[in-house]
Protein backbone atom coordinates (compact mmCIF):
# COMPACT_ATOMS: atom_id res chain seq x y z
CA UNK A 1 0.00 0.00 0.00
CA UNK A 2 1.25 3.46 -1.07
CA UNK A 3 1.70 5.96 1.72
CA UNK A 4 0.33 8.85 0.18
CA UNK A 5 -2.43 10.34 1.60
CA UNK A 6 -5.51 11.98 -0.40
CA UNK A 7 -9.24 11.77 -1.15
CA UNK A 8 -9.23 9.08 -3.37
CA UNK A 9 -6.51 6.83 -2.26
CA UNK A 10 -8.16 6.93 1.40
CA UNK A 11 -11.43 6.22 -0.24
CA UNK A 12 -10.28 3.79 -2.48
CA UNK A 13 -8.83 1.68 0.61
CA UNK A 14 -11.76 1.89 2.79
CA UNK A 15 -15.11 -0.77 3.24
CA UNK A 16 -16.75 0.78 6.39
CA UNK A 17 -19.88 1.55 6.93
CA UNK A 18 -20.54 5.01 8.82
CA UNK A 19 -17.24 6.48 9.04
CA UNK A 20 -15.55 7.53 6.29
CA UNK A 21 -18.93 7.89 4.05
CA UNK A 22 -17.35 11.00 2.73
CA UNK A 23 -13.83 11.75 2.88
CA UNK A 24 -12.43 15.45 3.12
CA UNK A 25 -8.56 15.18 2.88
CA UNK A 26 -7.03 18.66 3.20
CA UNK A 27 -3.25 18.84 2.64
CA UNK A 28 -2.44 21.87 5.24
CA UNK A 29 -5.50 23.04 7.96
CA UNK A 30 -5.61 25.32 10.86
CA UNK A 31 -7.12 22.40 12.93
CA UNK A 32 -9.35 19.58 11.42
CA UNK A 33 -11.70 19.77 14.14
CA UNK A 34 -12.62 23.54 12.76
CA UNK A 35 -12.79 21.79 9.19
CA UNK A 36 -15.16 19.46 10.80
CA UNK A 37 -17.25 21.63 12.57
CA UNK A 38 -18.09 24.13 9.71
CA UNK A 39 -18.88 20.84 7.67
CA UNK A 40 -21.34 19.76 10.70
CA UNK A 41 -23.03 23.14 10.27
CA UNK A 42 -23.38 22.80 6.36
CA UNK A 43 -25.45 20.03 7.07
CA UNK A 44 -22.48 17.00 5.94
CA UNK A 45 -23.34 13.69 6.51
CA UNK A 46 -22.57 11.19 9.76
CA UNK A 47 -19.39 9.78 9.21
CA UNK A 48 -17.56 12.56 7.66
CA UNK A 49 -13.66 12.54 8.07
CA UNK A 50 -11.27 15.32 7.85
CA UNK A 51 -7.79 14.56 7.16
CA UNK A 52 -4.70 16.68 7.20
CA UNK A 53 -1.61 16.75 5.81
CA UNK A 54 -0.39 18.58 8.58
CA UNK A 55 -2.00 21.63 10.93
CA UNK A 56 -0.81 25.11 11.49
CA UNK A 57 -3.56 25.29 14.88
CA UNK A 58 -4.03 21.93 16.25
CA UNK A 59 -5.78 21.85 19.63
CA UNK A 60 -5.46 20.28 22.32
CA UNK A 61 -8.27 19.94 25.50
CA UNK A 62 -8.70 23.26 27.84
CA UNK A 63 -6.96 25.16 25.16
CA UNK A 64 -3.93 23.90 24.75
CA UNK A 65 -2.01 23.05 21.53
CA UNK A 66 -1.30 19.65 19.23
CA UNK A 67 1.25 19.80 16.90
CA UNK A 68 1.05 17.94 14.02
CA UNK A 69 4.00 18.34 10.91
CA UNK A 70 4.38 16.30 8.08
CA UNK A 71 4.46 12.71 8.64
CA UNK A 72 1.73 12.37 11.87
CA UNK A 73 -1.49 11.77 10.97
CA UNK A 74 -4.34 14.37 12.35
CA UNK A 75 -8.05 13.67 11.49
CA UNK A 76 -11.64 14.81 13.08
CA UNK A 77 -14.60 12.52 12.53
CA UNK A 78 -18.32 13.74 12.45
CA UNK A 79 -21.13 12.14 14.21
CA UNK A 80 -24.80 12.72 15.10
CA UNK A 81 -24.46 10.09 17.99
CA UNK A 82 -27.48 9.74 20.73
CA UNK A 83 -27.04 10.86 24.00
CA UNK A 84 -26.09 7.29 24.72
CA UNK A 85 -23.15 7.23 22.87
CA UNK A 86 -21.70 10.48 23.30
CA UNK A 87 -20.16 10.18 26.82
CA UNK A 88 -18.23 7.27 25.18
CA UNK A 89 -16.45 8.51 21.91
CA UNK A 90 -12.94 9.52 24.09
CA UNK A 91 -12.80 5.92 25.29
CA UNK A 92 -14.42 4.31 21.41
CA UNK A 93 -11.76 6.45 19.58
CA UNK A 94 -8.79 5.30 22.41
CA UNK A 95 -9.72 1.94 22.17
CA UNK A 96 -9.82 1.78 17.90
CA UNK A 97 -6.21 3.75 18.21
CA UNK A 98 -4.95 1.33 20.37
CA UNK A 99 -6.16 -1.80 18.08
CA UNK A 100 -4.87 0.18 14.86
CA UNK A 101 -1.29 0.79 16.20
CA UNK A 102 -1.12 -2.78 17.39
CA UNK A 103 -2.59 -4.36 13.91
CA UNK A 104 0.20 -1.95 12.01
CA UNK A 105 3.18 -2.10 14.31
CA UNK A 106 2.92 -4.51 16.68
CA UNK A 107 3.19 -2.12 19.64
CA UNK A 108 1.08 -2.43 22.63
CA UNK A 109 -0.74 1.01 23.34
CA UNK A 110 -1.81 1.90 27.03
CA UNK A 111 -3.92 4.80 28.02
CA UNK A 112 -3.42 7.76 30.81
CA UNK A 113 -6.74 8.84 31.44
CA UNK A 114 -8.50 10.54 30.28
CA UNK A 115 -7.59 10.84 26.64
CA UNK A 116 -3.71 10.33 25.71
CA UNK A 117 -2.55 7.09 23.99
CA UNK A 118 0.96 5.75 25.48
CA UNK A 119 3.68 3.62 24.22
CA UNK A 120 6.89 2.65 26.13
CA UNK A 121 4.98 4.94 28.69
CA UNK A 122 5.44 8.28 26.29
CA UNK A 123 2.72 9.91 24.34
CA UNK A 124 2.19 8.68 21.08
CA UNK A 125 -1.30 10.21 20.25
CA UNK A 126 -4.00 12.61 21.43
CA UNK A 127 -8.00 12.27 21.69
CA UNK A 128 -10.07 15.07 21.34
CA UNK A 129 -14.01 15.13 21.87
CA UNK A 130 -16.14 18.17 20.91
CA UNK A 131 -19.57 18.79 20.58
CA UNK A 132 -22.09 21.56 19.18
CA UNK A 133 -25.45 21.92 17.16
CA UNK A 134 -27.22 23.01 14.14
CA UNK A 135 -30.45 24.32 15.35
CA UNK A 136 -31.95 21.23 16.87
CA UNK A 137 -29.61 18.85 15.46
CA UNK A 138 -26.63 17.77 18.05
CA UNK A 139 -23.12 17.19 16.82
CA UNK A 140 -19.79 15.68 18.31
CA UNK A 141 -16.58 16.04 16.23
CA UNK A 142 -14.09 13.49 17.69
CA UNK A 143 -9.99 14.12 16.46
CA UNK A 144 -7.14 11.99 16.68
CA UNK A 145 -3.95 13.27 16.15
CA UNK A 146 -1.07 10.01 16.37
CA UNK A 147 2.79 10.67 15.68
CA UNK A 148 4.04 8.70 12.95
CA UNK A 149 6.90 8.99 11.37
CA UNK A 150 7.15 12.80 12.15
CA UNK A 151 10.36 13.23 13.94
CA UNK A 152 10.31 13.91 17.69
CA UNK A 153 12.73 16.27 18.74
CA UNK A 154 11.11 18.86 16.40
CA UNK A 155 8.16 18.97 18.41
CA UNK A 156 9.72 20.17 21.95
CA UNK A 157 9.33 19.43 25.86
CA UNK A 158 6.24 18.60 26.90
CA UNK A 159 5.09 17.49 30.93
CA UNK A 160 4.64 14.06 28.98
CA UNK A 161 7.32 13.02 27.09
CA UNK A 162 6.35 12.03 23.54
CA UNK A 163 7.23 9.23 20.74
CA UNK A 164 6.39 8.27 17.45
CA UNK A 165 5.20 4.85 16.52
CA UNK A 166 8.30 4.53 13.61
CA UNK A 167 10.88 5.16 16.53
CA UNK A 168 9.46 2.77 18.65
CA UNK A 169 8.61 0.27 16.30
CA UNK A 170 12.28 0.79 14.76
CA UNK A 171 11.17 1.40 10.93
CA UNK A 172 8.67 3.62 9.19
CA UNK A 173 4.78 3.13 9.11
CA UNK A 174 2.70 3.61 6.22
CA UNK A 175 -0.02 6.26 7.33
CA UNK A 176 -2.87 5.47 4.66
CA UNK A 177 -2.77 1.96 6.24
CA UNK A 178 -2.82 2.84 9.81
CA UNK A 179 -5.73 5.36 9.47
CA UNK A 180 -7.41 3.01 7.31
CA UNK A 181 -7.15 0.55 9.90
CA UNK A 182 -7.95 3.13 12.91
CA UNK A 183 -11.19 4.24 10.82
CA UNK A 184 -11.98 0.72 10.38
CA UNK A 185 -12.15 0.20 14.13
CA UNK A 186 -13.82 3.31 15.22
CA UNK A 187 -16.28 2.66 12.57
CA UNK A 188 -16.98 -1.40 13.84
CA UNK A 189 -16.90 0.35 17.79
CA UNK A 190 -19.67 2.88 16.75
CA UNK A 191 -21.73 0.44 15.00
CA UNK A 192 -21.62 -1.71 17.15
CA UNK A 193 -22.36 0.42 19.82
CA UNK A 194 -21.51 -2.04 22.96
CA UNK A 195 -20.55 1.16 25.30
CA UNK A 196 -19.63 -2.08 27.82
CA UNK A 197 -17.47 -3.87 25.90
CA UNK A 198 -15.35 -1.20 24.65
CA UNK A 199 -15.34 0.92 28.10
CA UNK A 200 -13.93 -2.85 29.18
CA UNK A 201 -11.44 -2.89 27.05
CA UNK A 202 -9.87 0.40 27.12
CA UNK A 203 -9.82 0.00 31.74
CA UNK A 204 -8.24 -3.09 31.14
CA UNK A 205 -5.16 -0.91 29.19
CA UNK A 206 -5.18 2.26 31.19
CA UNK A 207 -2.24 2.34 33.50
CA UNK A 208 -3.37 5.48 35.51
CA UNK A 209 -5.40 2.50 37.57
CA UNK A 210 -3.89 2.42 41.21
CA UNK A 211 -1.09 5.48 41.04
CA UNK A 212 -0.99 8.53 42.77
CA UNK A 213 -1.94 11.63 41.29
CA UNK A 214 -2.30 14.92 41.15
CA UNK A 215 -5.77 15.88 39.78
CA UNK A 216 -5.46 19.33 37.87
CA UNK A 217 -8.95 21.45 37.69
CA UNK A 218 -8.56 25.36 36.68
CA UNK A 219 -5.87 26.45 40.18
CA UNK A 220 -6.47 23.85 42.60
CA UNK A 221 -4.89 20.21 42.78
CA UNK A 222 -6.24 17.22 44.77
CA UNK A 223 -3.92 14.14 45.20
CA UNK A 224 -4.67 11.02 46.09
CA UNK A 225 -4.82 7.33 44.46
CA UNK A 226 -6.71 6.94 40.74
CA UNK A 227 -9.08 4.45 41.98
CA UNK A 228 -11.73 3.80 39.82
CA UNK A 229 -13.28 4.75 36.49
CA UNK A 230 -16.72 4.52 35.16
CA UNK A 231 -18.15 3.88 31.81
CA UNK A 232 -18.08 7.27 31.06
CA UNK A 233 -14.77 8.33 31.94
CA UNK A 234 -15.06 9.60 35.12
CA UNK A 235 -12.10 9.20 37.48
CA UNK A 236 -12.76 8.04 41.35
CA UNK A 237 -9.77 9.80 43.26
CA UNK A 238 -9.38 7.97 47.10
CA UNK A 239 -8.08 10.68 49.20
CA UNK A 240 -5.58 10.34 52.05
CA UNK A 241 -8.33 10.60 54.39
CA UNK A 242 -10.22 8.43 52.96
CA UNK A 243 -12.85 10.05 51.24
CA UNK A 244 -13.51 10.06 47.48
CA UNK A 245 -14.21 12.51 44.90
CA UNK A 246 -15.25 11.80 41.23
CA UNK A 247 -13.93 13.96 38.32
CA UNK A 248 -15.40 14.24 35.09
CA UNK A 249 -13.01 13.43 32.29
CA UNK A 250 -13.77 16.74 30.45
CA UNK A 251 -12.12 19.36 32.79
CA UNK A 252 -8.65 18.20 34.30
CA UNK A 253 -5.25 17.51 33.95
CA UNK A 254 -3.54 14.67 35.09
CA UNK A 255 -0.12 15.09 36.47
CA UNK A 256 2.03 12.64 38.78
CA UNK A 257 1.81 13.28 42.58
CA UNK A 258 4.58 15.52 43.46
CA UNK A 259 4.93 14.12 46.72
CA UNK A 260 5.88 10.88 45.96
C1 LIG B 1 -4.75 16.09 23.37
O1 LIG B 1 -4.92 17.20 24.17
O2 LIG B 1 -3.93 15.22 23.53
C2 LIG B 1 -5.72 16.07 22.20
C3 LIG B 1 -5.01 16.18 20.90
C4 LIG B 1 -5.97 16.06 19.75
C5 LIG B 1 -5.29 16.35 18.46
C6 LIG B 1 -6.18 16.09 17.28
S1 LIG B 1 -5.30 16.17 15.78
C7 LIG B 1 -6.76 16.15 14.89
C8 LIG B 1 -7.72 17.06 15.63
N1 LIG B 1 -7.53 18.43 15.22
C9 LIG B 1 -7.11 19.21 16.23
O3 LIG B 1 -6.89 20.43 16.14
N2 LIG B 1 -6.98 18.45 17.35
C10 LIG B 1 -7.34 17.06 17.11
P1 LIG B 1 -4.22 17.40 25.59
O4 LIG B 1 -4.46 16.22 26.47
O5 LIG B 1 -4.69 18.73 26.03
O6 LIG B 1 -2.68 17.42 25.24
C11 LIG B 1 -2.08 18.54 24.69
C12 LIG B 1 -0.65 18.55 25.19
O7 LIG B 1 0.09 17.47 24.55
C13 LIG B 1 0.11 19.81 24.84
O8 LIG B 1 -0.07 20.80 25.81
C14 LIG B 1 1.56 19.31 24.78
O9 LIG B 1 2.08 19.21 26.09
C15 LIG B 1 1.40 17.89 24.27
N3 LIG B 1 1.59 17.76 22.80
C16 LIG B 1 1.32 18.66 21.82
N4 LIG B 1 1.58 18.14 20.61
C17 LIG B 1 2.02 16.86 20.84
C18 LIG B 1 2.44 15.81 19.99
N5 LIG B 1 2.42 15.91 18.66
N6 LIG B 1 2.80 14.66 20.58
C19 LIG B 1 2.81 14.49 21.92
N7 LIG B 1 2.43 15.45 22.78
C20 LIG B 1 2.03 16.63 22.23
Amino acid sequence: MEDILSDISIKRALNTRVIGRRILYLPVVPSTMLAAKEEAIAGAIEGTVVIAGRQTMGKGRLYRTWLSPPGSLALSILLYPGLDLTASLTVMAAVAAARSIKTITGLEARFKWPNDVLVNGKKVAGILAESGARGDISYAVIGIGVNVNNPIAALGDFALPATNLSREGGKSVNRLALLVNLLTEMDGLYVSGDTKAIYHEWRGKLHTLGKRVSVVSGDSARQGVAESVDENGNLTLRLDDGGLVKFAAGDVTLRPDPSV
